[in-house]
């Protein structure tokens, strides 16, 4: 690995040139990993003023992503035009219907378009009727209405606003409300919570319909559906013959999450953003909860395989292997094809909550080594794994988010299996039951773990090391394209994707050697660079 001795340096030098306050705040951010001895991060804590972080708001959390790639809700965001606009569709979050006459309502922006009168003389009554013209024009069977900065800071009840609409609708349409302005948490993962919460007190457990006949139930929460995603991972669970119960929030529908509670098995893939749920199915229905990643061929087989283990069933565990050894004829021949051009590369990821994590197994099997990652917003169990959880302070800032209480369904708790029998299984396969262990572990010794990285730090990481790739989003790819580095999106992938998989990854593998073995942005050199300065100067 190119400079690994000089990753030590990093902090130092980029913190001499802060204010000191600024410099002590950062220093706990930026970290020389040890996977032996994991170093505490400081995380999900303020951003500094001015240092351009990547992160978004919480009302992007709540709106744009747990509750956005769902199709048959109609979204109201309750704010001025923007907020709408900039969560639409931008995260490519995909859905397909099955038929023509199945709702979809992705394709639109609904927004109250708050205007300077609505902000001093109050928005509710215009809200309330921008959901009467929703209901009327495409009577939907909910409506979620989302909270932006300015209805917190005048005080609109949006809560009291959807209890009035859904007795306006003698209780017809579920409509209800989310308390997730932007400020209210440092980043978008407050909205996350949010989002959760609403989620479990206003659709979880609605219907008791067993859909599908497959024995193996399962859910999948933290799953997005960008770029097709969870239409590989569909394919896969399909072919295995495990049904797939719900998807938070990928490609799913109303009645997906209103029958979570009939699943036998939980999985979590986006641990930042969904472990509320999966929390709370254990707590209220007995539903068991384990955590995989669906990124990278071998995790994917990884993950089939912990399935199959849970549900102890040797014919599952057959059908497992036969698609595995099915699938991985394709990925190891794209992968074999593309080694010569990726092997001994490094790349850099930094991006969200969780991806930053988990496309290092992409890149593993790339043989390419990460030298440096972090999270946008991600807390300290997503970089040091859950056991950090009983030390994480509470600040103001997570004491602003309200816990929900949780209490187990008297009439429809059911023991999937028996903590002894859970725990007993653990010691044969690593299930990874209620457990995360973070990026830490994975990350080689010494290298770079940055909580929201500035940018300023961003580029001096890439002046220093020069990685063959850059992972984020559309606020730093251009820039570091202009600095002779390729940037992959990992937010929306560009235009490309599915990753999630086997056929995800063949993709994958294929866009990341393209970019890795072209010099096109070394070749880019600003005019100032290749020209002579012509000095001038100015005539009176
Ligand atoms: Fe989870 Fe996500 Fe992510 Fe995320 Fe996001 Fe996203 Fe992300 Mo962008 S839910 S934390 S809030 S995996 S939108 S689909 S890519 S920052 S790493």
């Amino acid at each position: 690995m190119k400079n690994k001795k000089d990753l030590a340096k990093f902090r130092e030098t980029v913190i001499e040139k802060y204010p000191n306050k600024v410099a002590k705040k950062r220093a706990k951010a930026i970290i020389n990993n040890d996977p032996e001895n994991i170093p505490e991060i400081q995380a999900n804590i303020r951003t500094i003023p001015g240092i351009i972080t990547q992160r978004g708001c919480t009302y992007a959390g709540c709106k744009g992503v747990v509750l956005g790639p769902t199709r048959d809700i109609v979204n109201i965001t309750h704010g001025p035009i923007g907020c709408g606009f900039y969560s639409w569709l931008t995260r490519r979050n995909q859905t397909s219907t099955t038929s023509d006459a199945d709702e979809n309502f992705i394709p639109y922006c609904f927004s109250t378009d708050m205007q300077d009168s609505n902000i001093v003389f109050g928005g509710e009554d215009k809200l309330k009727q921008a959901v009467r013209e929703a209901v009327e024009l495409f009577n939907p069977k909910a409506v979620a209405i989302f909270s932006t900065c300015p209805v917190g800071l005048i005080g609109d009840d949006v809560h009291k606003v959807a209890e009035q609409m859904r007795e306006e609708f003698d209780n017809k349409i579920n409509v209800f409300g989310f308390s997730c302005e932007g400020y209210r948490g440092v980043s978008q993962s407050a909205g996350h919570h949010i989002a959760n919460n609403e989620l479990y007190r206003n659709l979880i457990g609605n219907d008791d319909t067993m859909v599908g006949s497959a024995k193996y139930r399962i859910n999948m929460l933290g799953e997005y559906n960008i770029g097709g995603d969870a239409f590989e991972i569909e394919r896969i669970f399909e072919k295995c013959g495990i049904q797939l119960v719900s998807t938070f929030s990928g490609n799913s529908t109303i009645s997906s999450f209103e029958q979570a509670h009939t699943a036998d098995l939980s999985l979590v893939m986006c641990h930042r953003s969904i472990n509320y749920v999966a929390e709370m199915l254990e707590t209220s229905f007995g539903i068991p909860w384990i955590k995989v990643n669906l990124i990278g061929a071998d995790s994917t087989a990884k993950a089939l395989r912990k399935i199959a283990a849970y549900f102890e069933d040797d014919e599952l565990k057959a059908k497992v292997e036969e698609v595995i050894a099915e699938e991985m004829k394709d990925v190891n021949a794209a992968r074999e094809a593309v080694l010569p051009k990726t092997t001994g590369k490094s790349a850099m990821l930094f991006v969200g909550g969780s991806r930053a994590h988990h496309y290092q197994d992409l890149f593993e099997e790339l043989e390419i080594k990460t030298i440096a990652a972090g999270y946008e917003f991600g807390h300290r169990d997503d970089y040091e794994g859950r056991r950090v959880i009983p030390s994480i302070k509470i600040d103001a800032d997570s004491r602003n988010i309200e816990e929900i209480t949780v209490k187990r369904d008297e009439k429809r708790y059911k023991e999937r299996m028996t903590k002894e029998k859970l725990e007993e299984l653990q010691k044969q396969v690593d299930l990874e039951y209620n457990d995360y262990k973070g990026l830490m572990p994975q990350m080689e010794k010494g290298t770079l773990v940055i909580d929201d990285l500035s940018h300023y730090e961003m580029d001096k990481l890439i002046e220093m090391y020069q990685p063959d790739i850059f992972c984020a989003g559309v606020k730093e790819k251009y820039v570091v394209q202009k600095m002779g580095v390729p940037l992959k999106q990992l937010h929306n992938y560009d235009s490309g994707g599915p990753y999630a998989g086997f056929k995800g990854a063949i993709n994958f593998y294929n866009d990341i050697a393209m970019m890795v073995s072209t010099s096109i942005w070394k070749e880019v050199k600003a005019p100032w660079e290749k020209e002579e300065m012509i000095e001038a100067v100015y005539a009176c």
